[in-house]
Order: C-alpha cells, then structure tokens, then sequence
C-alpha cells in the first residue's frame, strides 16, 4: 500500500517538534509532505551518529512499515575534544547551556560543529541508507535567542560560520540556510523525490 506513498510522503520518526518543525519546512520547497510519528526507538549508546541513526531506523521501520526517516545529531566542541558529540541529548539534559559555557570559561577557541545523520528506511531496502549535514561555528560566550523563544537545545549559544546571529535568534527559514540537519535533510529529498 505504502509503495504509492513514496517520493511523496515520508514519515519522520522523532519526538522532537523543532526538528519535525525544521523539517516541514525543507520538504515544504521539494512539494513533499512530512508526518512526524512518535514511535518509541531506543537510541544505543555509540559515538557513531550513523550507527545510532541506522539503528533506530530499522527500529522505527518495523514498528509502523511506513518509508520513514530518523535523524541524529551531534555537537561537536573542538577545546574540549569534540565533546558532547553524540551525547549532546543527555549533556543538554544534565549540564545544559550554562554547563557547556562554564566548562569554556577560560577558552579562547570557540569552535565547533554540529552533525546531522539523517537515515532512511523502507521494505525494499536491507540497509538504511545515510545523508549527512554539518555546520561549522562557534560557541559564543553568551547565550543569545530571540525575544518570541526561537530555538531548542544548544541553539542560544551556536552562532554558524558567515552569520552574526545564534540558531536561536533566527526564525525557522534563517535556521534552515546554515543548519546541519537542513543540508541532510535537502540531500535526503533530492534522493526520495526521485524514488518510486
Ligand atoms: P529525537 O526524538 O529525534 O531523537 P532528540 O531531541 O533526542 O530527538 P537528537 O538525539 O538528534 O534529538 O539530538 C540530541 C540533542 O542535541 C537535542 O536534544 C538538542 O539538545 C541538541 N540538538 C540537536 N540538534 C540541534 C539543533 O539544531 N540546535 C540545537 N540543539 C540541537
């Protein structure tokens, strides 16, 4: 049934509104249309984003048999060795903006990237397959949003390359010129529209 569904519809399992929200919009410039399912996935423990990404692809595929996608991400601090990388949830969680930013009080280099992996999934292919994003920029010292609360997680203090402005201080659009999971997702779409 879902055959007739593909290269038009995708289904994107995550629990995160801002990303499906960052995500609409993408799809929106490639006349596709994007679902967001809550299907509960396990995310394993790796520090490769591409295998945490597959992993919970295949998860989500078996619970719904739908042509689905997942996206994992990472932010990647280059003082402190790439850390939080793909541990940002449970960093953000934990030690939050104000943890990271006082863990680099007294550093000079402020740089860092974050990763997108988007994976997708379907009933004819025995592998995910993988597409990729990053953004490259700095941790600025303080944190930064938008009077109307752009913004989620590390968004306050990220400021990409080639703009002034934090994550959190751009509406969704801005977001989606420089962001990590726009450039995965724009690959993953020129990809899925051709496929029937
Ligand atoms: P899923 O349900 O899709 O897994 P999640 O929020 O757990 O949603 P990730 O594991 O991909 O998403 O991301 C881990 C964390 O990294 C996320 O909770 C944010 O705190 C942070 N993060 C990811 N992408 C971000 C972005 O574009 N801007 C700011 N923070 C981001």
């Amino acid at each position: 049934m879902h055959f007739s569904l593909k290269g038009k519809v995708i289904f994107f399992a995550t629990n995160n509104i801002n990303k499906f929200n960052e995500a609409r919009k993408i799809f929106n410039e490639f006349q596709m249309a994007v679902a967001m399912i809550r299907v509960k996935t396990l995310e394993i423990q790796s520090e490769n984003l591409e295998e945490i990404a597959k992993t919970s692809a295949i998860e989500a595929f078996k619970k719904c048999n739908l042509p689905i996608i997942v996206e994992d991400a990472g932010l990647f601090v280059e003082a402190v060795n790439g850390f939080p990388g793909p541990y940002a949830s449970y960093v953000y969680k934990t030690i939050g903006n104000e943890g990271l930013l006082k863990l680099m009080e007294q550093t000079e280099n402020r740089k860092a990237k974050f990763q997108s992996v988007i994976a997708y999934c379907d009933a004819d292919i025995e592998t995910p397959l993988c597409f990729k994003g990053e953004a490259m920029g700095e941790i600025v010292k303080e944190p930064r949003k938008a009077k109307n609360k752009h913004g989620f997680g590390f968004d306050p203090i990220f400021r990409p390359l080639n703009s002034n402005k934090t994550f959190a201080e751009m509406d969704v659009e801005e977001k989606n010129k420089y962001s990590h999971r726009a450039k995965a997702l724009r690959k993953f779409a020129e990809f899925y529209k051709k496929l029937k």
